[in-house]
C-alpha cells in the first residue's frame, strides 16, 4: 500500500532564499541547534553565505530538507540552479522588516514575483517569512510613519534600516510594499506572509504557524499529484 500518512517517508525540500542579511542562515541553524549562543551564531556563521548549507528535519510528521541559499547579489543568479535540479515542494522567502532601502524591498519583491511564476515552481507552497529582528511590531502605530518616511527620501538620504527602537511596519504594510498584493488570485492561494524573529527559531511562537502551514499546502498539493496519478 503507498502511503496512507500524507507526506509518509517522502523527504520534501525546502529552499530558503531572500536579500543578503535577511536571516537566512540563522533561520536554518536555530532551527537546527536551537540551544546555539548567539556568538557562537555570529563566528560560525560569517554573513555573506559563501555557499550553501543543506539540512534535515523531521517534524510534524513531516521529512524534510532544507536548503539555504546565499542571497548576495552574485549568488542570485544561482538560484534557479536549485529549483531546477531539486524538486522543490516549498520556498520560505525571508524579507527583512528593518530594511528601510526602497530598492531592496522592491528587489525582494520582484524576486518573489519571478520565483512564483518560475514553471519548476508553479506547485510549490510559498511562505513570506519577515524577520522582525527582534523589534516590537505595533499593529497600527507607526505604520503610516514609516511608509510617509521612505516615500518622502532619496534612495541616497534614506537609512539602510531602522533606527533602534523604531517598531517593525505590520505584515500587511510590509506586503504592501513587496507588492504581494498585486499577485495573482491563484498565487495568493498557495502564498501566505508570517512575521517572527527568525534568531528564536522554534521559539518563536509564529514559526510552528508557518510550518504547519506549509505542512498543510505540501500535503494537500501532494495529494492532488497522487490523486492524478
Ligand atoms: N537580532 C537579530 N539578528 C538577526 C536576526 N536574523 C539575522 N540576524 C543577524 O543578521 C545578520 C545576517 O543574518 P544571516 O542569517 O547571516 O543572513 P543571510 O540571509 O543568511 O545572508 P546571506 O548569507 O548573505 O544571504 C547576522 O549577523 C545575524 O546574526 C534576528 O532575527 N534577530
Ligand atoms: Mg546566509
Amino acid at each position: 500500500m503507498g502511503n496512507c500518512v500524507p507526506g509518509g517517508d517522502h523527504l520534501h525540500q525546502i529552499l530558503i532564499l531572500g536579500l543578503s542579511g535577511s536571516g537566512k542562515t540563522t533561520l536554518l541553524y536555530k532551527l537546527k541547534i536551537p540551544g546555539w549562543a548567539e556568538q557562537d551564531i555570529a563566528q560560525k556563521i560569517p554573513t555573506p553565505t559563501k555557499g550553501y548549507h543543506y539540512e534535515e528535519f523531521n517534524k510534524r510528521g513531516m521529512r524534510f530538507g532544507m536548503w539555504d541559499v546565499p542571497g548576495a547579489d552574485a549568488m542570485q543568479a544561482l538560484w534557479p540552479a536549485f529549483y531546477r535540479y531539486i524538486k522543490v515542494s516549498a520556498v520560505i522567502f525571508v524579507v527583512s522588516m528593518v530594511e528601510m532601502n526602497p530598492k531592496k524591498i522592491r528587489q525582494a519583491g520582484e524576486h518573489i514575483r519571478i520565483l512564483v511564476h518560475e514553471d519548476e515552481l508553479r506547485e510549490a507552497a510559498f511562505c513570506v517569512l519577515m524577520n522582525t529582528f527582534g523589534r516590537p511590531m505595533m499593529p497600527g502605530a507607526g505604520q503610516h510613519s514609516t511608509v510617509a518616511f521612505q516615500s518622502t527620501l532619496s534612495l541616497s538620504q534614506a537609512p539602510a534600516s531602522l533606527a533602534v527602537g523604531q517598531p517593525v511596519p505590520t505584515i500587511e504594510e510590509m506586503a504592501a510594499k513587496l507588492g504581494l498584493h498585486n499577485l495573482p488570485r491563484s498565487v495568493q492561494m498557495r502564498l501566505k506572509c508570517f512575521a517572527m524573529d527568525v534568531k528564536k527559531g522554534d521559539g518563536d511562537e509564529e514559526w510552528p504557524k508557518a510550518l504547519a502551514w506549509l505542512q498543510e499546502r505540501i500535503f494537500a498539493i501532494q495529494k492532488q499529484a497522487q490523486a492524478a496519478d
